[in-house]
């Protein structure tokens, strides 16, 4: 399996025979990750949530199994990650205690090495299908890009961070002009292509990779643009505006036609970002008045 594709297990156990052979006994089909207390597993966690599965033993120094899984589930970033506790503490007291606090799994010491690779891929594969569930859940069927559901997400983290940095956030809208008469006059399937090909170079035209653009609705997109003032606001909108109409879709129908043209409404909030309807709203007042003005077109 290719590097990139593996899955990732933290190792937390105190003794170093311990992680040398349960990272041997992972390692082939897995990325193994080595902490040898509570303390530095949870330095880890703190950089890098991107952990699949935890094997964490009970009995250790200092801080034990049982407190690194209680502050796993106190923290947002890391309370989804399984953990399976792999200890030498074997009642079924032990047990149903670490079961209790949320473990996915409890394997007693001394391990089968071919029990705890059983153990840790049945349950990776369940990980796996949640990451999948996941990112189909945030993305539009049609287009593949965010929907609105992963939008709205971003947005509030977005908000929270803005508010926390004092950094301006950007919020753009872009609805495609008269695309009914578009659909009408050559139909419902061309136009999905538009909405496809209109996805992809919006996409295209983002600039960092903070930036977002998320399909809101029918023919309507949103743009994030974290720590982007109005100027650089206004430089993205315009690029994508531009970007739309070079592609020559086109649009006979369209009033302003003859190609496919989208008409961009904007809005930068700095310290003022108190709500995402709030927000919303003044980016679609902006569209608004961009479609009054003739379309085609950014208001800001
Ligand atoms: P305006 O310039 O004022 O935006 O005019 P418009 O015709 O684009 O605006 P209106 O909101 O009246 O029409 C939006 C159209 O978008 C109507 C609907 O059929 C079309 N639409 C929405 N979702 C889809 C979709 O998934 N596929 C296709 N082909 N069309 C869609
Ligand atoms: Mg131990
Ligand atoms: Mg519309
Ligand atoms: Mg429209």
């Amino acid at each position: 399996m290719r590097g990139e594709n593996k899955q990732r297990v933290l190792v937390v156990d105190d003794e170093r025979v311990n992680r040398t052979v349960l990272s041997a006994v992972l390692k082939d089909e897995n990325q193994v990750i080595l902490a040898k207390n509570g303390e530095q597993a949870l330095e880890r966690l703190a950089i890098d949530a991107e952990i699949d599965l935890i094997l964490l033993d009970v009995l250790m120094p200092d801080m034990d199994g049982y407190e690194v899984l209680r502050r796993i589930k106190a923290n947002d970033a890391t309370k989804d990650i399984p953990v399976i506790f792999i200890t030498a503490l074997n009642t079924m007291g032990d047990e149903e205690h670490g079961l209790n606090l949320g473990a996915c799994d409890y394997i007693g010491k001394p391990f089968s090495p071919a029990i705890v690779k059983a153990r840790v891929s049945n349950l990776l594969r369940f990980v796996r299908q949640r990451k999948l569930l996941e990112t189909l859940a945030g993305r539009d069927g049609l287009t593949e890009i965010p929907n609105r559901r992963a939008f709205d997400t971003a947005l509030e983290q977005e908000i929270g961070r803005s508010q926390r940095s004092g950094q301006p956030v950007s919020l753009a809208m872009l609805d495609i002009d008269y695309f009914k008469q578009f659909n009408d006059h050559y139909g419902h399937a061309q136009g999905d292509e538009v909405l496809k090909a209109v996805a992809r170079v919006l996409t295209g035209a983002l600039r960092r990779p903070a930036d977002m653009v998320a399909r809101y609705g029918g023919e309507e997109f949103v743009f994030i643009l974290p720590d982007t003032d109005v100027r650089g606001g206004l430089e993205v909108a315009e690029a994508a505006r531009q970007v739309i109409e070079s592609m020559a879709i086109p649009h006979a129908a369209s009033a302003i036609g003859p190609h496919v043209s989208v008409s961009i409404g904007g809005v930068t909030a700095i310290g003022d970002v108190s709500h995402a309807p709030g927000l919303l709203r003044r980016a679609d007042e902006q569209l608004y008045k961009a479609k009054q003005k003739g379309r085609n077109r950014v208001h800001w």
